[in-house]
């Protein structure tokens, strides 16, 4: 289908079915998603670039892939490493190993120039429509060099770079990568942002000559669902305590110590429990400081956990105090298992969170306004189903089944203006 008017065909066959979101939606008045339509799309061929590893690109990407597969698309994933997520033998998933020569002059290998050059491999080999290129680090400018490389041989492949996170806020604006990432994300055929605060800084920070769509993260309800666990939560709660949960990678922007210290207060008023779920560089000096505190006896450092939905399953609030946070999909995991979230009120926490119904945001820092709020959803029984309904209903609205389309819809808009780029 790729480069030729044979495509042309295949694009025009979009169909404008359905408006998917009417105007009272949340999602809707936050991310401006007013004329979103379903399309029925012919199948394409999608290359998936991402890392592979617990990182929340990933883990969207990974199951973005999952969900076009089902829906009939061909989908090659294009990493250094089978991705975590891709759990299960699908026919439509194929997986694509980048493998770096190493070589004594070296001191850093190449996984950039390697990336690119397996990327051209799989795009000639494989015939591919379209790339879609998550976290802008090297991904968009490995993305950027094959698309230059196939182009010389009359071969034209649009790719779509979406930004996550980190990749703008904190490593992509460092003077060591800012203008290679400013200069891949304006030569991306389409940019795709996960919030509309990522948007913004993505604007502020960088010279984007080009629209950027924000398309949010999204939960598979049919993994991320309250489950019956109550044997588990006796083993961890045995005199019926309260349990709080932190998911993350234990990296100094979520702020750790935080919810360590949040914890803390949270237990002189109501009997809890701690998970900590994840592990990263700030792991150690948590560890120490519960020493400090002298709450060794009510916090579990459970470490990485594949399925984190059954920890969910038994907590009663989630907390997320991070110094910055582009969406949030771990908040949003767990208040689809019906847990309440206590975050800061940074990034695009606030697009997901409705404040004094799902859980509630403070500023960056505000320890003792997050203990405040946690204690007043945890020390009335009637008034913390109330915020775990909220927190399920709110969630709802970023089913796949919502966010599915949208890119479904992207990728038709991307194809269909490629093509009259280049065709050979
Ligand atoms: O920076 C991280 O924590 C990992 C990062 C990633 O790209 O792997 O996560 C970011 O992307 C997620 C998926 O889009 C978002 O839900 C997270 O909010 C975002 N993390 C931050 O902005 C810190």
């Amino acid at each position: 289908m790729r480069n030729s008017a044979k495509q042309k065909t295949s694009m025009q066959n979009f169909t404008e079915t359905a408006v998917l979101f009417s105007g009272n939606n949340h999602l809707l008045t936050n991310h401006n998603f007013k004329h979103v339509y379903i399309r029925h799309m012919e199948p394409i061929k999608v290359g998936i670039i991402c890392y592979p590893t617990y990182g929340g690109s990933g883990v969207v990407a990974t199951e973005l892939g999952k969900a076009l597969a089902k829906k009939g698309h061909q989908v090659h994933f294009i990493t250094y490493q089978e991705p975590v997520r891709l759990d299960a033998f699908h026919e439509n998933i194929f997986y694509h190993e980048v493998s770096s020569l190493d070589y004594p002059l070296f001191q850093y290998t190449p996984y950039e120039s390697a990336l690119a050059s397996k990327i051209v491999d799989v795009v000639k080999f494989e015939k591919l429509d379209l790339l879609h290129v998550h976290y802008a680090i090297p991904h968009a400018s490995s993305a950027l060099m094959a698309k230059s490389i196939l182009r010389e041989q009359k071969i034209n492949i649009p790719f779509i770079t979406t930004l996550h996170g980190t990749d703008i806020t904190l490593v992509g604006r460092d003077p060591s990568y800012s203008p290679v990432v400013a200069y891949s994300i304006n030569h991306s055929d389409g940019i795709t942002s996960v919030s509309e605060s990522l948007k913004r800084d993505t604007q502020q920070h960088f010279n984007i000559s080009k629209h950027i769509e924000v398309i949010p993260n999204f939960i598979d309800f049919s993994r991320f669902r309250k489950t019956n666990k109550e044997h588990f939560k006796t083993a961890i709660a045995p005199q019926g305590e309260k349990i709080l949960i932190h998911v993350s990678n234990f990296r100094k922007v979520k702020r750790v110590e935080d919810v360590v210290k949040m914890f803390h207060e949270v237990q002189k008023q109501i009997p809890s429990k701690l998970l900590l779920v994840g592990d990263g560089p700030e792991r150690m000096s948590i560890e120490l400081l519960c020493r400090q505190l002298g709450n060794c006896d009510h916090v579990r450092f459970l470490g990485k956990q594949d399925a984190v939905e059954d920890l969910l399953a038994i907590s009663d609030l989630f907390l997320l105090p991070s110094e910055t946070e582009s969406f949030g999909l771990a908040a949003l995991e767990a208040m689809a298992c019906e847990v309440p979230v206590i975050t800061s009120n940074a990034g695009g926490l606030p697009e997901i969170q409705l404040q004094g119904e799902t859980g509630f945001m403070s500023n960056v820092g505000d320890v003792q306004d997050m203990a405040k709020n946690a204690v007043f959803i945890l020390s009335d029984e009637a008034r913390l189903k109330q915020f775990k309904q909220n927190a399920f209903a709110h969630a709802k609205k970023f089913s796949l089944e919502n966010v599915l389309p949208m890119y479904e819809n992207y990728y038709g808009l991307v194809l269909n203006a490629s093509v009259g780029e280049f065709v050979i």
